[in-house]
């Protein structure tokens, strides 16, 4: 049952440990690994049914890399990969995502202090310990503490970056799908709504027969220790110390129970309120009507193993259980989409108006934010990179290369005038997609930008960026944006904060500021759709919504396999609550092309 994904994750996760492990991310292992993920990744036909002798023709992949891929495709697992887990649990790993702790200094750290975990280091901060270590002094270990709370990595309640989660949830739900007795599977809870971090993944199973269910994830590879398992549910720990929750019901339940686990808690609350002033009763088997003998109206059990056990006598009516929409829609609301249901105002919202102008993903009609290996972190060819637009149906496509500014990744300007000419040439292939000639603008440490202003002028359309110096005072860095944000060759702002969610915290800003300098300036605010980032914020998308600053949902794609970030991307619009019409990339080609020459000629 290995999938490509699966190798992937495999090699990813032998990336993380190798690189604690030699103590440099640059070692000859370290990079042999991330080639291999990075060529699995691009292999586009099933990579598992390949030979050892296949493995080693493939590009990126060596003698060791391809025998651990074998080695998972036979056992299920990898000795080395196990034996590094031992060494480095997931407490200990999630240390290496604070900035400023290389894996040097986490292990000098292990060594002299005993420090396993996020708990540990903040003891040793507070009483002042990590100053003593070698090559670490009072502002090194300031900056480690003010960045544990900034992460919010402490204590019990560690949550998991959605980049982390998804890919588990992706992958399960894929193959539980697979069996026979399965009629649908779903991930619900916070990953459903697309909230930042999550705290366990709870995904929802139809299915005629659970014990096959229950079966198939017990001895599932994602599982590193059963945390508790009977007939219609299980939870497990993954090997990073995820928990998954794993629950079973009748098909005709389906409905009912991915509405309750999808939450929020909030939402669920809301609208059993509403069931209960209809005279019905709403749970996870679905929403009912009030038994006749009718003692309370508490909370249902929640994961419980077994469903209630109703005496057939007055066994209630159901009025809707199969279907989301089916339930909403005998509440008197129209659908809410899963990343709205937070409680703040939504239900009303669907009561009255509906959510009929919130943007979808098939509203899309082009990428405006985009990579070719022209940028040197980028990793598939112009053509490539236009004919996976092409093949997702966009109209138009923006070619947003890194500018000069940014150190071995950036274009001077004769590269930038010869790209031009290559994207000229690509377009005579494409006539049905409008390629524009586009940068990836720097913003410096005080709102500076790429070249000088003509040539700049030059570009069809630019999104520029934060990509460095996250630790200036807010009043600098609104500052900062605000400048780049009245230049006028700045059609948009990408990934606002340059935060990498749980990793590294983006920049300060006063957001009203900033949201008023792009309403004046007419410059649409990007929604990234990369996992790590998610930037806009949902929650700062949803005050740009209020004040109706134009945004923009983008890939960032470096590869031609990053194309589905778009999803990401939309579900955090919605979110935010995003009109349709408010998004740029929504509109048709004319449309966005005349905004284009507008807004600057406006400036
Ligand atoms: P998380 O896991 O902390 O990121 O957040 P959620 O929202 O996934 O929360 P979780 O896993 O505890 O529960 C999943 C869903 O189940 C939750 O969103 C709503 C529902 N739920 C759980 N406990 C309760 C409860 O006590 N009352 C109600 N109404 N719903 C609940
Ligand atoms: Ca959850
Ligand atoms: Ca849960
Ligand atoms: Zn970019």
């Amino acid at each position: 049952m290995t999938s490509n994904r699966d190798v992937v994750a495999m090699l990813g996760e032998l990336v993380t440990l190798t690189t604690l492990d030699e103590e440099s991310s640059q070692s000859f292992k370290v990079r042999a690994y991330d080639n291999a993920r990075l060529a699995v990744e691009s292999y586009t036909a099933d990579i598992t049914k390949l030979e050892l002798n296949e493995l080693l023709e493939v590009n990126g992949l060596g003698k060791a890399t391809a025998s651990k891929i074998r080695e998972l495709i036979e056992t299920g697992q990898v000795a080395k990969l196990n034996e590094l887990r031992k060494t480095y649990p997931p407490d200990f790993v999630a240390l290496s995502r604070i900035p400023g702790v290389g894996p040097k200094t986490l292990k000098m750290m292990r060594k002299e202090l005993g420090i396993e975990n996020v708990d540990d280091l903040r003891a040793a901060v507070a009483a002042e310990q990590i100053r003593t270590l070698p090559r670490m002094g009072a502002k090194s270990e300031e900056k480690i503490g003010k960045a544990i709370d900034r992460l919010g990595l402490s204590g019990k309640d560690r949550r998991t970056p959605i980049a982390d989660a998804m890919p588990v949830a992706e992958r399960l739900v894929d193959d539980l799908h697979a069996l026979d007795s399965v009629t649908d599977a779903m991930w619900c809870g916070s990953l459903r709504r697309m909230s930042e971090t999550i705290g366990d993944i709870d995904i929802t199973v139809a299915a005629t027969d659970p014990a096959t269910v229950m079966n198939a994830v017990r001895s599932h590879r994602e599982v590193a220790e059963i945390v508790v398992s009977g007939e219609t549910k299980t939870s497990f720990l993954t090997a990073a110390g995820l928990q998954v929750d794993v629950r079973v019901v009748a098909p005709e339940q389906f409905g009912a129970a991915t509405l309750y686990f999808t939450g929020s808690k909030q939402h669920n609350i809301e609208l059993r309120q509403r069931a209960i002033k209809k005279g019905w009763l709403l749970n996870e088997y679905g929403l009912i009507e009030k038994p006749a003998i009718d003692e309370d109206t508490k909370d249902s059990p929640s994961g419980a193993d077994t469903p209630p056990e109703d005496s057939p006598a007055n066994e209630p009516a159901v009025i809707a259980s199969a279907s989301e929409v089916d339930i909403y829609g005998a509440l008197g609301l129209s659908f809410i989409p899963a990343p709205m249901r937070e409680g703040t105002g939504e239900i009303d919202r669907a009561a009255s108006d509906g959510f009929d102008d919130l943007v979808q993903r098939s509203h899309i009609k082009g990428d405006l934010h985009y990579h070719t290996a022209q940028s040197g972190d980028g990793r598939s060819s112009v053509a490539d990179m236009v004919q996976v637009a092409a093949d997702a149906g966009h109209q138009y496509l923006a070619i947003t290369d890194h500018g000069e500014d940014l150190p071995i990744n950036g274009s001077n300007a004769t590269e930038m005038l010869e790209h031009r000419d290559l994207i000229a040439k690509i377009q005579h292939d494409h006539p049905d997609l409008t390629l524009l000639w586009g940068c990836e603008l720097n913003i410096d440490a005080t709102g500076g930008l790429d070249y000088d202003d003509d040539f700049r002028a030059l570009f069809d359309y630019t999104v520029a960026s934060v990509h460095s110096h996250f630790d200036q005072s807010v009043a600098k860095q609104t500052e900062r944006l605000v400048a780049a944000i009245s230049d006028p060759t700045v059609d948009s702002i990408g990934h606002l904060t340059g935060r990498y969610i749980g990793r590294r915290p983006g920049i300060e800003i006063d957001v009203d500021i900033v949201l008023e300098a792009l309403m004046h300036f007419d410059v649409a605010l990007e929604i990234n759709g990369s996992l790590n980032r998610l930037d806009a914020a949902s929650d700062v998308v949803r005050r740009a919504v209020e004040r109706g600053v134009k945004l923009v949902i983008n890939t960032d794609s470096h590869h031609t396999s990053e194309l589905g970030r778009m999803e990401y991307g939309v579900q955090t619009a919605q979110r935010g609550w995003a009109p349709s019409d408010l998004v740029i990339n929504t509109w048709e080609r004319d449309r966005f092309l005349a905004w284009v020459g507008e807004h600057r000629a406006d400036r």
